[in-house]
C-alpha cells in the first residue's frame, strides 16, 4: 500500500474510524479532503481507503488503459441484492460486459422518444398533486420526487405501476429498499466483533432482500406467462435480447438483479438530482426567474413534447449545476491494472483502489474558479469549456451511467412542467442538511406553491350542447 500520504489523526486499533459521522460518511471524508488536501489515506480497523479530490489526479484515475472500477467495501455489501447486475459487478465478469451490450440500446436517444409519454404520465400525477393542494399545505419535496422517480423507472423499465401517487407512505419495495442500502452502508462501518452481534439486523436485511427478489421474479413470471406482447422496455430487453459478441442472452437470475439495479438505480439518484435543484431555485429567485421566462417561452400552456424538453437549455444547466454541488451518487472507485505513477509522484501497486470523492472534485477551485463554492448554472452555458475530468457526476469511462440519458430527459421534463405550473415558495427558510443512504438527498426540504397557470384537467363543459335537429 501507498506510504507518506497525509492521515488524519487515529485512534489506536480504531484507526480514523472515530472520525466517521455514522450518518454522514462521504461527508465525512469530503471535510477530512478539506483539512488533508487532495489525497489522502484513511485507515478503517483491518483495511485503508485513499482518497482523491483534485481534478488533476481524477484525470489520472480515470484513465481506462490504467484503471479500471473496484467493486470496494460497500458494492461489495450492495452485492447480496444487486448481484452481478450492471452496477455492483466487476469489468471482467462476463455478465457485465454482456449485459453492457444488450441494454445499451434502451438507453439510446431513439429509446428515449419511447420513455417519453410514460415520463408525461407520471409527471402528470405530480402536477395534478401538487395543483390540488390547499394553499397552506406543505409539500415534501423529496418524498413526491421519490414517488415519481420510482414510478416512472416502474413504468419504463418494466410496464409496472407502482402507483406511489395514490399511497399516503411510500411503496413498501422503497421502504425495504432504503432499509437494505442503510443496512449495507451500516456493515462496512462496523467492527468484525460488532457485525456478528448485529443478528436482527441482519435478520431485517434478509426479510428485506427476500421481499425485494419476490416482487421482483413475480414481475418476470407474469411477463413470460403473458407472452410477448410487443413491449419495448427494459424488461424486453432483458428477455429477448442476445449479445452480439457472444450470441448469449441474459439468465433469470441475472434478470432480476438487472430489474433491481434498475430500480434503485434509476430513482433514488434523479430523486434527489430533482430535489436539489429545487433546493438551489428556492434560495436564488434570479436564476428561478430566468427559468420561468424560458419555460414560458419554450412551453407555454402546451403540455412538453420530445424536441421540446431538448430546448430547455436553461432548465438543463440549472440540474447540471445541482449536480456538480451536489453530485447524487457522491463517490466511486477504482483499482491499479498494473504498477504505474500517479501525477509523476506517486507510486502505485497493482491493484491499489482510490476514491473519488466527487463533490470535491466539482469543487476544485483551479479549474472551477474562486466561485467554485456557489450555484451558477451559467457555468454550463458553453460545455465544451467545461474541462474533461473535472466533471463526474456520471461516473467514468465504460463504466459510467448507463442511465444518464434516460435521467436527464426525465429530470429536464419534470422541472420544466413544476415551473411551468407552479411558483416555488421556501416557506420554511430552509437550510441545507444533506442525508446519506449511499446517495444524497437534502433532508427534510419542504415547500409551499401558488399555481401559475391551469392545470388541464377533466373538464365539464359550459353549457349543454343544443340539441341538433335530426337531418331530413
Ligand atoms: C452507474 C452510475 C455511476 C458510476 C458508478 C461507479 O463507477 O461505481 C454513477 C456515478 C452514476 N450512475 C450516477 C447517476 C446519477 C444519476 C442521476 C443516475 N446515475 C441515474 C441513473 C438512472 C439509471 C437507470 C441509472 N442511473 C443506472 C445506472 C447503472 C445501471 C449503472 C452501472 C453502469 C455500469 O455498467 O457499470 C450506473 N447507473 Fe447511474
Amino acid at each position: 500500500q501507498m506510504k507518506n500520504l497525509p492521515q488524519p489523526k487515529s485512534y489506536g486499533p480504531l484507526g480514523n474510524l472515530p472520525l466517521i459521522d455514522k450518518e454522514k460518511p462521504v461527508q465525512s471524508f469530503m471535510k477530512q479532503a478539506r483539512e488533508l488536501g487532495p489525497i489522502y489515506q484513511f485507515h478503517f480497523p483491518g483495511r485503508a481507503s485513499t482518497f482523491v479530490s483534485s481534478a488533476e489526479l481524477a484525470a489520472e484515475i480515470c484513465d481506462e488503459t490504467r484503471f479500471d472500477k473496484k467493486i470496494g467495501p460497500a458494492l461489495q455489501k450492495v452485492r447480496a441484492f444487486g448481484g452481478d447486475g450492471l452496477f455492483t459487478s466487476g469489468t471482467e465478469e462476463p455478465n457485465w460486459k454482456k449485459a453492457h451490450n444488450i441494454l445499451l440500446p434502451s438507453f439510446s436517444q431513439q429509446a428515449m422518444k419511447g420513455y417519453h409519454e410514460k415520463m408525461i404520465d407520471l409527471a402528470s400525477q405530480l402536477v395534478q398533486k401538487w395543483a390540488r393542494l390547499n394553499p397552506n399545505e406543505e409539500i415534501d419535496v423529496p418524498d413526491d420526487m421519490t414517488r415519481l422517480t420510482l414510478d416512472t423507472i416502474g413504468l419504463c423499465g418494466f410496464n409496472y405501476r407502482f402507483n406511489s401517487f395514490y399511497r399516503e407512505d411510500s411503496h413498501p419495495f422503497i421502504e425495504k429498499m432504503v432499509r437494505a442500502l442503510d443496512e449495507s452502508m451500516s456493515q462496512t462501518q462496523r467492527l468484525g466483533i460488532q457485525d456478528k452481534l448485529m443478528v436482527r439486523s441482519k435478520q431485517q436485511f434478509k426479510e428485506d432482500i427476500d421481499y425485494m427478489f419476490n416482487l421482483v421474479d413475480q414481475l418476470i413470471a407474469e411477463r413470460k406467462e403473458a407472452g410477448d406482447q410487443g413491449e419495448d422496455d427494459l424488461l424486453a430487453h432483458m428477455l429477448k435480447g442476445k449479445d452480439p459478441e457472444t450470441g448469449e442472452s441474459l439468465d433469470d437470475e441475472n434478470i432480476r438483479f438487472q430489474i433491481i439495479t434498475f430500480l434503485i438505480a434509476g430513482h433514488e439518484t434523479t430523486s434527489g438530482l430533482l430535489s436539489f435543484a429545487i433546493q438551489y431555485l428556492l434560495k436564488h429567485p434570479d436564476k428561478l426567474a430566468k427559468a420561468y421566462a424560458e419555460v414560458d417561452e419554450v412551453l407555454g400552456d402546451a403540455t412538453p413534447s420530445f424536441k421540446q424538453v431538448k430546448q430547455l437549455k436553461y432548465v438543463r444547466m440549472i440540474l447540471n449545476e445541482a449536480l456538480r454541488l451536489w453530485p447524487t451518487a457522491p463517490a466511486f472507485s477504482v483499482y491499479a491494472k498494473e504498477d504505474t505513477t500517479l501525477a509523476g509522484k506517486y507510486e502505485v501497486g497493482k491493484g491499489e483502489a482510490f476514491t473519488l470523492l466527487i463533490p470535491e472534485l466539482h469543487r476544485d477551485k483551479s479549474v472551477w474558479g474562486q466561485d467554485a463554492e456557489s450555484f451558477r448554472p451559467e457555468r454550463f452555458e458553453d460545455i465544451s469549456k467545461i474541462p474533461h475530468h473535472a466533471y463526474k457526476p456520471f461516473g467514468n469511462g465504460q463504466r459510467a451511467c448507463i442511465g444518464q440519458q434516460f435521467a436527464l430527459h426525465e429530470a429536464v421534463l419534470v422541472l420544466g412542467m413544476v415551473l411551468q405550473h407552479f411558483e416555488l415558495i421556501d416557506h420554511s427558510d430552509y437550510q441545507l442538511e444533506v442525508k446519506e443512504t449511499l446517495t444524497f438527498k437534502p433532508d427534510g426540504l419542504t415547500m409551499k406553491v401558488k399555481p401559475r397557470r391551469k392545470v388541464q384537467m377533466f373538464q365539464a363543459p359550459v353549457a349543454e350542447e343544443p340539441e341538433q335537429a335530426p337531418e331530413a
